[in-house]
């Protein structure tokens, strides 16, 4: 019985688990690194996706990549923060998945990623799969099977 509830979790598709676009915080290309430091720092996440007005996805961008492009070589550049536009500091090689994939094809992405974004049959950004709801589904079925 136990085996089976896990099962039939594992084939489960993303769409069940994702986290709704809605409810996802993110940027827009044209955006300045000013504007997504702002965002990242009242949201507290780490990344966030970087969609354009169609909710094409097209990077990510993170705290760590706008440090990047404002380190100089002897101090950190504060003032060109609102001049660079976010595309020209996101990550554009991101791992995605399909909402009708199966749960065992993003919990195999999450190993590696604190979230992969999810797409829909018309390739727009639909939500995201965090590493948090996967581990909350695994938390569910392992105390179940010690009970
Ligand atoms: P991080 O921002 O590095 O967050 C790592 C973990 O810390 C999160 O894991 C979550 O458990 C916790 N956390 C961070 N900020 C939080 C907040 N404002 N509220 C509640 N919990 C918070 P996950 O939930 O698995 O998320 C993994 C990554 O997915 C996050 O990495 C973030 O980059 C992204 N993320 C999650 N939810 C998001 C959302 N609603 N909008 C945009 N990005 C999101």
């Amino acid at each position: 019985m136990i085996h089976l509830q896990s099962e039939e979790l594992l084939h489960k598709t993303i769409e069940n688990f994702m986290i709704e676009s809605d409810k996802v915080a993110h940027v827009q290309i044209g955006n300045n690194l000013e504007h997504a430091l702002l965002v990242l720092t009242k949201t507290g996440y780490t990344a966030i996706p970087v969609l354009d007005p169609m909710y094409r996805l097209h990077g990510l961008i993170g705290t760590n990549m706008i440090m990047d492009k404002i380190i100089g070589l002897k101090r950190i550049e504060y003032e060109k923060l609102d001049q660079i536009p976010v595309e020209q500091a996101m990550k554009t090689d991101i791992p995605r998945l399909k909402i009708n994939d199966p749960l065992l094809k993003g919990l195999g992405m999450v190993v590696d990623h604190g979230f992969v974004c999810v797409e829909n049959e018309e390739q727009l950004f639909a939500g995201i799969f965090t590493r948090r709801t996967i581990l909350k589904q695994l938390n569910k079925v392992i105390r179940n099977f010690n009970k």
